[in-house]
C-alpha cells in the first residue's frame, strides 16, 4: 500500500468533476486500499478520489471510534434526503486547520457500488451523513470553504497560498525573509 498525496486548496485540480468508474479490477482496488490508507493516517473520516488527484467517482469514509469501519462508495447516487437541515462545522484534509459550519441534509440514502462493481443502498445520519455529502461534493469539484462567504473564502485562500509558500521555501532549503515571517 502507499499514501498518496492530498491536493491542498486552492490547487486548481480540486475544481475537476470526476468520471463514472466502469472497470472494477486490481488497479481500482489497489487505489481504494492506498486511499483508506492515506486518510486513517492523515487522520481524517472521508477521503474523495479527487483530493489525490484521482478525477473518477470513489469516495472512503470511516465515522467509526475503532477506525475499523471502512465504507467504499463508488459512483455515488443521493436518491433521498431529509428535507430537514443542519449546520455542521466541517473539516477538509485539503483545507488543513480550517473548520466552519455548512448547512447539509440530516439524513441521506445513497446508493453506490463496492469495489467489486456490486449495488447497495445505505441510510445514514449524523456525521456519516454529512461526510457523505461532502464527498459526494469533492467528486463534483466543490470544495467546502466554497459554501462560506466570499470575505471568509478569500480569508482562507490567502492562509492556505501562504502556508504553500513556507512549504515550497522549506522543502527548497532556501530561508524564509526576517520582513515576510
Ligand atoms: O474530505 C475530507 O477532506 C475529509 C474530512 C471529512 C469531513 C469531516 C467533517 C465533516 C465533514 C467531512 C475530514 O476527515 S476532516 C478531519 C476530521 O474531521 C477528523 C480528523 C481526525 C479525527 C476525527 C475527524
Ligand atoms: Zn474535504
Amino acid at each position: 500500500m502507499a499514501l498518496l498525496n492530498i491536493l491542498r486548496y486552492p490547487d486548481p485540480r480540486l475544481h475537476k468533476v470526476a468520471k463514472h468508474v466502469t472497470v472494477f479490477d486490481a488497479r481500482l482496488q489497489k487505489l481504494v486500499a492506498d486511499m483508506a490508507e492515506t486518510m486513517y493516517e492523515a487522520p481524517g473520516v472521508g477521503l474523495a478520489a479527487s483530493q489525490v488527484d484521482v478525477h473518477e467517482c470513489i469516495v472512503v469514509i470511516d465515522t467509526s471510534d475503532t477506525h475499523d469501519q471502512l465504507l467504499v462508495l463508488i459512483n455515488p447516487e443521493i436518491i433521498a434526503a431529509s428535507t430537514e437541515k443542519i449546520v455542521w462545522e466541517e473539516g477538509c484534509l485539503s483545507v488543513p486547520g480550517i473548520y466552519d459550519g455548512v448547512e447539509r441534509h440530516v439524513e441521506v440514502t445513497v446508493r453506490a457500488q463496492n469495489v467489486k462493481g456490486e449495488h447497495f443502498e445505505l441510510a445514514a445520519d449524523g456525521l456519516l451523513a454529512v461526510c457523505i455529502q461532502h464527498e459526494m461534493d469533492h467528486l463534483l469539484g466543490k470544495v467546502f470553504v466554497e459554501y462560506l462567504s466570499p470575505l471568509k473564502r478569500n480569508r482562507i485562500k490567502a492562509k492556505m497560498q501562504k502556508e504553500e509558500r513556507a512549504l515550497e521555501r522549506e522543502a527548497s532549503g532556501r530561508p524564509f525573509p526576517k520582513s515576510r515571517r
